[in-house]
């Protein structure tokens, strides 16, 4: 009779898993290591785990065996087929209550279906996200755990002491909501990563051909920045790649071909927000400028047929600096705004009680995105849990307003100079768009009316849908049964 003496069992050694494995190993817990390749799990045990309590199995069986109970197993393999394929080996071994946690990247909609699957048969299902790369893994990842409730009291010790500390020492992790809950807020957190890296790309090139500073004065610049309202990891790690110097003493910066990669998770915060109908327009954007950016071919010959004016600045170049500065704050409230946007209709659309105020909180450290701002957005869901819109909050509605005369300059400036911005701007837009109680949509309607006699509903007829023969001719009947 083997004994229960494993506090979790994780399956899955790459780094990912062994670095969580340690983590827990660290906090007092006891871990039961496995991999599909066993051989994988010696090495672990004779190597990083020598001296700790991280104690091995050989078959899913025996893992099953060293668990306490209610057995709790973490997944950190292979999105896709592998987390299927472990949660059928694993199922024989399992009773009623044990819990199953996937914490690899997998796609929210397998979540949803596997909590479900998995509900049936009395397992309980955890998707978690899990950002912070190998070194969060380690020493602290941001824990986006989701799923079916029943799980989290069980879970709740050992994630919230493995994740990592806001500055106020709480724990990045808390229950995020149900189903897909957790892969869905880490898809949009890989996102909102996807905008800020985005805005602070267009602040550099302004810097760089409009203003014509060093890479050393702007690194000056970002480590201003980043002891105010703009502190944040990103801002913190392009001080110092800016400081970089390539052997020759050049900014190794300069050197870097200037071609995007991306493994696709800002794609589908993109897809998914097309689908529900949100206008997360600043992470399309910045989805865009990373493929615009690997059409270097293009944009090579583009460059010297397409004419544009010169992008050099002629002013106050310290005043337009503080600029902007307000106007990567202002943008990146909306970008936050819109996530969020997002996430409330996800919410609605799978009737899942999203925790807003601890999605911040899991933001706040650990992760890619971790910043001072984090705390502002949890400040906002706690004080009105049922906000409507993260810019409807006072403090955010202050500082886009106080933000919002630099943001224009800015952007102005740079659609003069012919420097690209698609974030900035397209923050702006949406700034203004969802400002405007009236739309120039009734000239749409209008035009959709006109050709296709799809009806538009009046202003002072609400709910009534008719049809104008605009032309004279033709007749009076609508497009109601057809689309054209
Ligand atoms: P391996 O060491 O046996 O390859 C990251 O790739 C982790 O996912 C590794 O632990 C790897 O196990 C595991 N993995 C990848 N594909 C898998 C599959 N189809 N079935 C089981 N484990 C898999």
């Amino acid at each position: 009779m083997v004994e229960a003496v494993a506090d979790i069992g994780l399956i899955g050694l790459a780094v990912m898993g062994q670095n969580l494995i340690l983590n827990m190993n660290d906090h007092g817990f006891v871990v039961c290591a496995y991999n599909r390749t066993t051989s994988k799990v010696d090495s672990f045990l004779e190597n990083e785990a020598k001296g700790t309590n991280i104690v091995g199995a050989h078959s899913v069986e025996e893992l099953c065996a060293k668990l306490k109970r209610p057995r709790k197993v973490m997944l950190l393999v292979k999105a896709g087929s592998a987390v299927d394929a472990f949660i059928d080996q694993l199922l024989p071994f399992l009773e009623k209550g044990d819990i199953i946690i996937d914490g690899g990247n997998s796609h929210f909609p397998d979540s949803i279906r596997r909590t479900k699957e998995l509900e049936e048969k009395g397992i309980l299902f955890v998707g978690s996200g899990v950002s912070g790369g190998e070194e969060g893994a380690r020493f602290g990842p941001s824990l986006m755990p989701g799923g079916n409730p029943a799980a989290w009291e069980s879970i709740k010790p050992i994630f919230q002491s493995i994740a990592a500390k806001a500055p106020d020492g709480a724990a990045c992790c808390d229950w995020v909501g149900e189903t897909g809950a957790g892969h869905y807020v880490k898809m949009v957190h890989n996102g909102i990563e996807y905008g800020d890296m985005q805005l602070i790309t267009e602040v550099y090139q302004i810097m760089l051909e409009g203003l014509g500073l060093t890479h050393d004065e702007m690194a000056e610049v970002f480590a201003e920045w980043n002891k105010g309202e703009l502190d944040s990891f990103l801002i913190e790690i392009t001080r110092d790649i800016l400081k970089y110097k390539d052997t020759d003493g050049e900014p190794l910066v300069t050197k870097i071909r200037d071609t995007a990669g991306q493994k696709g998770t800002g794609k589908w915060t993109g897809i998914d927000s097309l689908d529900r109908g949100i206008p997360v327009t600043l992470i399309g954007e910045a989805v865009y400028s990373r493929c615009l950016s690997s059409l270097k071919d293009e944009r090579t010959r583009a460059s010297k047929i397409l004419k544009g004016p010169s992008p050099k600045f002629s002013g106050d170049k310290k005043a337009f600096i503080a600029q902007l500065g307000q106007a990567l704050y202002a943008a990146k409230i909306v970008s936050y705004a819109q996530g969020y946007m997002l996430m409330r209709q996800a919410a609605k659309d799978y009737d899942w009680k999203l925790n807003n105020a601890g999605i911040a909180l899991m933001w706040r450290g650990g992760c890619i995105i971790r910043s001072a701002f984090l705390g502002k957005i949890r400040d906002a869901y706690n004080n009105n849990p049922e906000l409507e819109n993260l810019l409807f909050d006072s403090f955010f509605a202050d500082a886009t307003a106080k933000a919002q005369d630099a943001w224009r300059n800015v952007v102005a400036q740079a659609v003069v100079m012919g420097i690209p911005t698609p974030a900035l701007s397209t923050a702006l837009n949406f700034y203004d768009g969802l400002r405007h109680e009236m739309l120039p949509a009734n000239l749409l309607q209008a035009q959709r009316d006109y050709f296709g006699a799809h009806t538009y509903e009046r202003l002072d007829a609400p709910g009534k849908w008719v049809h104008t023969n605009w032309t004279g001719r033709g007749g009076n009947v609508s497009a109601s049964t057809y689309d054209a």
